[in-house]
């Protein structure tokens, strides 16, 4: 199992949030202890909440092991609760996207990672959220930053 946090991370139309912040992923980690029971780490969910410190929470459970996979995504905020899903390049969002790649290189995470949802661009027309060149330029962005990290550690 890789429960997916709640998207957004704040409520919404009256319904309650239950895995929205470091303290419930926690909770229902614990539940069971076993790598079994583990986690997607969404970090455009997770980033939504105003409070989580992403990147803490990604290095936390990818070093408890409890990651089975990672969705990156990138979002910026427009007021308190205000925000809307970026390009998945750091220099457009809230997310440091080469800081949370590095805790996945560094911790020799074996786990899946996609870029989650696109946005729609180049006149595409697609599901919302679900954009295929949005997804397509950020899937090789991450390989990019993934193949770089691993190649510095590798020089240095
Ligand atoms: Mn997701």
């Amino acid at each position: 199992m890789a429960i997916h946090p709640d998207d957004p991370a704040q409520n919404i139309f009256g319904l309650p949030r239950i895995c929205k912040s470091e303290a419930d992923l926690e909770r229902i980690i614990e539940m069971v202890d076993s790598p079994m029971n583990s986690l997607t780490i969404c970090t455009g969910s997770l980033a939504s909440g105003p409070d989580n410190d992403v990147p803490k929470i990604l290095e936390r459970f990818v070093k408890m092991n409890r990651v089975a996979f990672v969705h990156a995504r990138n979002i910026k905020y427009t007021g308190q609760y205000d925000f809307h899903e970026t390009s998945h390049l750091s220099c457009d969002g809230k997310l440091d996207m080469y800081a949370l790649m590095k805790i996945l290189v560094d911790n020799e995470f074996k786990g899946y990672v996609r870029p989650d949802h696109g946005r729609n661009i180049w006149n595409e027309v697609s599901m919302p959220g679900y954009g295929l060149y949005d997804r397509a330029l950020a899937e090789e962005y991450l390989y990019g930053l993934i193949e770089a990290i691993t190649r510095h550690k590798k020089e240095a």
